[in-house]
């Protein structure tokens, strides 16, 4: 395959001729070594949960040698995947309440409590008591409260308070409220395990549960405190792609998900002993770049360029000009390993949840931070020398993120009438038709980033506002659709007009995969602001990742469905074709009882107009598709609009 079948980057096609020249493999190589992959899998009706099977259902064999059917085999299947989505978002946000729960103590001295705003509103929310008591004594209940929200005994996740009333009751009287986080994760390994939950409804509905636990819950929980800690953020500019690597500097990348290590990695590289000590090894400066969801973390709050997206990891390397790679949790390749070899680069691994064979290890202890920070850099100053041959691709384009709930709010309405009521007005009266949500990976099956922009360009186009987390973030980033004044170009004239008037981008750089309990927060606040109906899934939103990879994404769509709203997938890439009742379930029937539902379609362009289709139609339930003149307003006229 050409490379310009594999990726539609411009970067990444150098990178993969390159790699392909030098004779090294990156994942498309291997995704090729691989293929043609297990159809069983691919449709999710192979089951080796027991020591009976392994089990794949035929034609000749419909039936596992327990008896299980093949709907049973693929719900199992993909409630197994929601709960491993689940337990890697929330074990980072365990994570963080615990360095959260260790700064208020002063246990972790480099980290600090850097949105006293954010961490009052949520003693605030908790209801924990602020009156007369220091800032560390509120936050170290906050972070009691945070860290047993994944295994308190008894109640629900406290976070799901935030949704609107309708959607609580929905959940209550479905009962799938979510509980304990690890509950519904060892719940969902019990029912899935032999000879348990053999009805394929009742195990989508724990499905649900689990998803839940994570959305208005671990995730959430994460975004919360990691805001607190590292600041709320705000609209700032970056740039993004791999000519953001410097020849004449240290480059470190970060790679990975929790800002707990990028966050001090960062602070590590602006230190003036660490700048000096450079200086002396013949380098003009220290520079950090991240690849994946903690780039994302980075940009969105210090403007941090990003190198590259989940595909982009080994072709960064490939690059010669990475002294030194740290590496946390999730989304790492083990081929990193084979690719550094070729070069000077030095892998670390940083957390003791993931090690890898062969490679460095570097714990990252929240008590001494900093320090180990700092000896990370250090590192990366002394491999400069060994540096070779350097080949960075001229490309980058420069990006604006930092769209939490907080910085939407304010920029819709100002400092002092932060509000969500101009953009409800701004969809009511139909200048934005909707609003999309694009998330997630990027997968060598399918042309990198190509799903994802084209989408994009698809919807804001027609007046869709887009919303953007994740990997997705990154695609958007490197092909000018974070930047605002390439993507008002490209805006339908309802929306430029909105986004002029307010300031805002058409497309909006909300973070990371954690983040996307901000889309969540959103949605509950346009139904709190109102006129758009009292539940999520009375609004003009859908939702749509066409690149997935993790199974984390399968749990992020499944608590969006279970939110209300409608998810597209692409449809070679969500494992449950096999079972006929299955998918019936998924893509249609599940709406009666939760408002949401999953849909596949793997062309942008179709899945766009699928999500146009869903927008309007819940527009016309609403009553707000009574049909206006368009009218193009003049300077004086667009400054009275009540935007
Ligand atoms: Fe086969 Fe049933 Fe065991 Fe699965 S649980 S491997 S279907 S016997
Ligand atoms: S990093 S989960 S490839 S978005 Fe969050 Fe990217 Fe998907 Fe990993």
């Amino acid at each position: 395959m050409e490379p310009k079948e594999r990726s539609s980057n411009k970067a990444s096609q150098e990178m993969i001729g390159r790699m392909a020249e030098a004779g090294q493999q990156n994942a498309w190589d291997r995704l090729e070594a691989q293929s043609p992959q297990c159809g069983f899998g691919k449709q999710g009706i192979c089951c080796r949960i027991c020591s009976m099977g392994p089990c794949r259902t035929t034609k000749k064999a419909p039936l596992g040698v327990c008896g299980a059917d093949v709907d049973t085999i693929v719900a199992r299947n993909f409630l197994r995947a929601i709960a491993a989505g689940v337990s890697a978002h929330s074990d980072h946000g365990r994570t963080v309440a615990e360095v959260f729960l260790a700064t208020a103590k002063g246990e972790a001295p480099d980290y600090k409590f850097k949105d006293t705003t954010k961490l009052y509103k949520l003693a605030e929310e908790l209801g924990v008591k602020t009156k007369d008591r220091q800032i560390n004594e509120i936050a170290e209940d906050i972070g009691k409260i945070a860290l047993a929200e994944f295994g308190k005994p008894e109640g629900t996740q406290l976070m799901a308070r935030r949704a609107p009333k309708s959607r609580q009751e929905i959940w209550k009287k479905l009962g799938i409220t979510p509980r304990a986080v690890d509950r519904e994760v060892t719940e969902s390994l019990h029912r899935s395990t032999m000879g348990v939950d053999q009805d394929y409804k009742n195990i989508i509905k724990h499905a649900s549960r689990v998803a839940l636990a994570d959305g208005w819950g671990g995730a959430m929980l994460a975004t919360e405190l990691q805001d607190v800690l590292f600041g709320t953020p705000y609209p700032g500019r970056g740039e993004v792609n791999m000519g953001v690597i410097k020849s004449d500097q240290v480059n470190i990348i970060v790679h990975g998900h929790e800002p707990i290590l990028s966050e001090m990695i960062a602070a590590a590289s602006q230190d003036s002993e660490m700048l000096a000590y450079a200086e002396k090894a013949g380098s003009k400066g220290i520079n950090v770049a991240g690849t994946c969801c903690t780039a994302n973390e980075l940009l969105m709050r210090h403007g941090i360029p990003i190198a590259g997206n989940f595909l982009d990891q080994e072709l960064v390397i490939a690059t010669g000009a990475i002294e030194l790679m740290a590496v946390d949790v999730q989304c790492i390749m083990q081929g990193l390993t084979t690719v550094a070899q070729c070069y000077h680069t030095k892998l670390i691994t940083t957390t003791d949840k993931a090690k890898i064979h062969g490679v460095e290890h570097i714990p990252m202890d929240e008590a001494t931070a900093l320090t180990t920070a700092k000896k990370l850099v250090k590192m990366a100053i002394d491999n400069y020398k060994n540096r070779g041959d350097v080949y960075i691709p001229n490309e980058k384009k420069p990006a604006v993120g930092g769209f939490s709930f907080e910085s939407i709010n304010y920029m819709l309405g100002g400092r002092f009438r932060a509000s969500f009521r101009p953009l409800n007005d701004n969809i009511i009266n139909g200048r934005i038709r909707g609003i999309a949500g694009i998330v997630g990976c990027t997968n060598p099956k399918v042309q990198q980033d190509f799903t994802h922009t084209t989408l994009v360009r698809e919807l804001i186009k027609r007046d869709v506002l887009v919303l953007t987390t994740g990997c997705a973030t990154i695609a958007c980033g490197k092909q000018g659709l974070t930047n605002p004044k390439e993507a008002l170009e490209l805006a339908g004239p309802g929306l430029r007009e909105v986004c002029e008037t307010v300031g805002m981008p058409p497309v909006l750089a909300c973070g990371s995969c954690v983040d996307n309990s901000r889309l969540l927060v959103s949605c509950a606040e346009i139904v709190r602001e109102g006129g758009l109906g009292d539940d999520l899934s009375a609004l003009p939103v859908a939702g749509a990742c066409l690149e997935s990879v993790s199974e984390k994404a399968i749990a992020i769509g499944q608590y969006f469905v279970a939110s209300g709203l409608l998810v597209i997938f692409a449809k070679e890439i969500l494992p449950v074709l096999g079972s006929e009742n299955v998918c019936n379930y998924l893509f249609n029937d599940i709406e009666k009882d939760l408002g949401g539902r999953w849909a596949v379609e793997s062309d942008p362009v179709k899945a766009a107009e699928m999500m146009l289709q869903h927008i309007e139609a819940k527009r016309d339930a609403l009553g707000i598709n009574v049909k206006k003149e368009r009218k193009l307003y003049d300077m004086e006229e667009r400054r009275a609009l009540t935007v």
